[in-house]
């Protein structure tokens, strides 16, 4: 008898271990962790160790309780890049460290923060399942305050998949797309796949705060600071502190369930833009204002962001954006953080005179916007709706569509706090054709179907945040009245290259009708948000031809040209910074996309010289 309840125990709980279905909860990383005297942060980064599961027996074989006959992995990293032998693997694998958490941090809540696992994760903490996380480029993190071994040695194991499917966001495998590739990525951009950003430990107070949320707005001389607060515990009162200004503003802050509000005013104000990109220190704290409880502190840009017919309005300015989209991409890293990356690449966008960048095509590593805020850069951040249709199996679309709407979600709680993001972008060419290949035929109703699903997203982020402006980017021969959703028309093309190819008065022709039609219909301000044309570093011809360093300049340099005609233009973006790696196919040389003014190893081509002459000069 007790032998067989010792079994039913013993199977009850490795059920419990195997697998969790437990969802993180978006409000966990809605502050990244940060150091002070009331809370602590351990950056996991390093050598982990890595184990491939082709046959996906590791639960089964209890794998959580520690990874036998390992290999070794960087952490953050690309297991594509690490490993040559598997480049093209997207399956399950395994990650294994082990690490001590200080018995001081034992009356505090201790979380995981994982900040990308693509694209699924499942984690255990001493061999206890603790939960999972599904999707990419955006953080999850798990309270594991009740699974810790105190000053012992705690292991963590993290199992991860990237499997291509309809099903999710960026899509993959969608049967009848425009071109066959290997991997076979519904998008652009190689799908680097596994811890591609640090992994972290925090603890912050029993009672603490759980989110900040500042907004800014400013009359004349005097800004505006709204700081919403929501705290766990039953602490009634905190404190608000703004330091950057003649003198220190202090308010207190009274809460009502957990949540409070206060605003505060700065006379004299410096507001935040390219050319002064001032920020102030909002500190919040928690409980008795000699002794509070938590303590958070972080930055703010006082700002507004608008719109009118003809332009976007910063600080009720005209800005015109000049830049670039980017990829978080290089050799050996594939899509793994790297500071001295974001760095460099920064660099290279001044180098160019350019003021802003699109975050193609999902949400970047944070640092990428703290070094924005602080240069004054002008984001558009873009969720992973990367390749999105509306159309087919309805049960794989519901859950893009849920997938789409928790990472608006996930984006918005980690990035709202950046005054350097103008603009949300919803998604990258969605269509209501994608299936059938970008000219496919779509009956009404389908058409009706996808704008609505569309708009629902398009509604889920103004709900979020009503303070920045919302588009999407919209794709050749995409829908148009989906335009009727966005604040700032955006649109990729490449007219004189896809099409017309080798021809680029031709394709200079189409852009500047189809911006006059968009305008005259819209009444809205327009932006390229990509244009460009591949581009071997080092083949040259007098007389531009296709792949040709000349080419790809007089290519942006005719687009450049026709926007400069148009009042109503407000941005334009080079598609790319540098060449990046993407699956194999057909109109992929080596497995890369060219359109880089940069090579990979970030060297100038033509064009590079070219944008900064012109932007340096405007
Ligand atoms: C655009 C996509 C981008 C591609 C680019 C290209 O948004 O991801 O890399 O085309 O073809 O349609 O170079």
């Amino acid at each position: 008898m007790k032998h067989s309840i010792l079994l039913l125990f013993l199977a009850f709980s490795s059920l419990l271990n195997s697998q969790n279905d437990n969802l993180s909860d978006p409000k966990d990383i809605a502050l990244s962790p940060i150091q002070n005297t009331k809370r602590n942060v351990l950056d996991l980064s390093g050598i982990w160790k890595f184990k491939k599961d082709s046959l996906n027996i590791g639960v089964k074989e209890q794998w959580y309780n520690g990874l036998t006959k390992t290999r070794s992995i960087a952490v953050p990293g690309s297991w594509n890049e690490q490993f040559d032998d598997m480049r093209d693997y997207l399956d399950w694998v395994w990650y294994e460290t082990e690490t001590y958490v200080p018995s001081n941090w034992k009356d505090q809540k201790v979380f995981l923060r994982v900040n990308d696992a693509t694209y699924t994760a499942n984690i255990w903490i001493n061999g206890i399942s603790v939960g999972y996380h599904e999707g990419c480029h955006v953080p999850f993190a798990f309270d594991i305050s009740g699974y810790i071994n105190w000053d012992k040695k705690n292991k963590i194991i993290i199992q991860v998949e990237n499997q291509l499917s309809p099903e999710r966001v960026p899509t993959g495998n969608v049967k009848g797309g425009s071109f066959e590739t290997l991997p076979a990525s519904n998008y652009d951009f190689f799908p680097y796949s596994g811890l591609n950003r640090s992994v972290e430990l925090f603890s912050v107070p029993k009672s603490f705060i759980r989110d900040i949320t500042v907004k800014t707005d400013y009359n004349e001389y005097v800004g505006v600071i709204d700081i919403n607060v929501e705290k766990i515990g039953s602490y009634k009162t905190g404190n608000v502190y703004v330091y950057g200004g003649e003198k220190v503003i202090e308010s207190s802050i009274k809460f009502i369930e957990n949540q409070g509000v206060v605003k505060v005013e700065v006379p004299n104000v410096r507001l935040w833009g390219p050319k002064d990109p001032f920020l102030y220190t909002v500190k919040v704290t928690l409980g008795d204002k000699r002794n509070p409880v938590d303590i958070y502190e972080l930055k703010a840009g006082v700002r507004k962001v608008s719109v009118n017919e003809k332009s976007i309005l910063l600080n009720d300015e005209p800005v015109f954006l000049k830049g670039f989209g980017r990829h978080e991409d290089f050799p050996v890293l594939g899509r793994s953080s790297s500071n001295s990356l974001i760095v460099k690449d920064f660099e290279l966008m001044k180098w160019t005179g350019a003021n802003s960048f699109r975050t193609t095509h999902y949400p970047y590593d944070e640092e990428n916007y703290n070094m924005a805020d602080r240069e004054g850069f002008l984001v558009i951040g873009e969720t992973p709706g990367v390749g999105l249709y509306f159309l087919g199996d309805p049960e794989s679309m519901e859950k893009r569509q849920r997938a789409m709407k928790r990472y608006i979600t996930e984006m918005i709680y980690r990035d709202k706090n950046h005054p350097s993001i103008i603009m949300w972008c919803v998604a990258n060419e969605p269509n209501d054709k994608a299936q059938l290949g970008q000219m496919g035929y779509t009956e009404d109703n389908d058409k009706k179907m996808a704008y609505e699903e569309f708009e629902k997203l398009f509604k889920q982020v103004r709900s979020l945040d009503a303070t920045r402006l919302v588009m999407y980017v919209g794709v050749m021969f995409g829908p148009v009245d989906w335009f009727n959703l966005t604040d700032v028309i955006a649109i990729n093309r490449y007219w004189g290259w896809y099409s017309s190819p080798g021809d680029i008065k031709t394709g200079a022709n189409a852009i500047s009708k189809e911006l006059d039609r968009l305008h005259r219909k819209f009444k809205k301000p327009c932006m390229i948000t990509e244009f460009g044309a591949d581009a071997q570093a080092g083949l040259h011809a007098v007389n531009p031809e296709m792949f040709t360093e000349e080419y790809q300049k007089e290519f942006i340099k005719a687009y450049l040209d026709v926007a400069d005609e148009k009042d109503f233009v407000t941005g334009m973006h080079v598609w790319n910074l540098a060449d990046f790696k993407t699956s194999q196919g057909l109109i992929r040389f080596g497995g890369y996309n060219l359109k880089g003014v940069f090579t990979r190893d970030r060297r100038p081509k033509l064009a590079a010289w070219f944008l900064r002459n012109r932007w340096k000069e405007l």
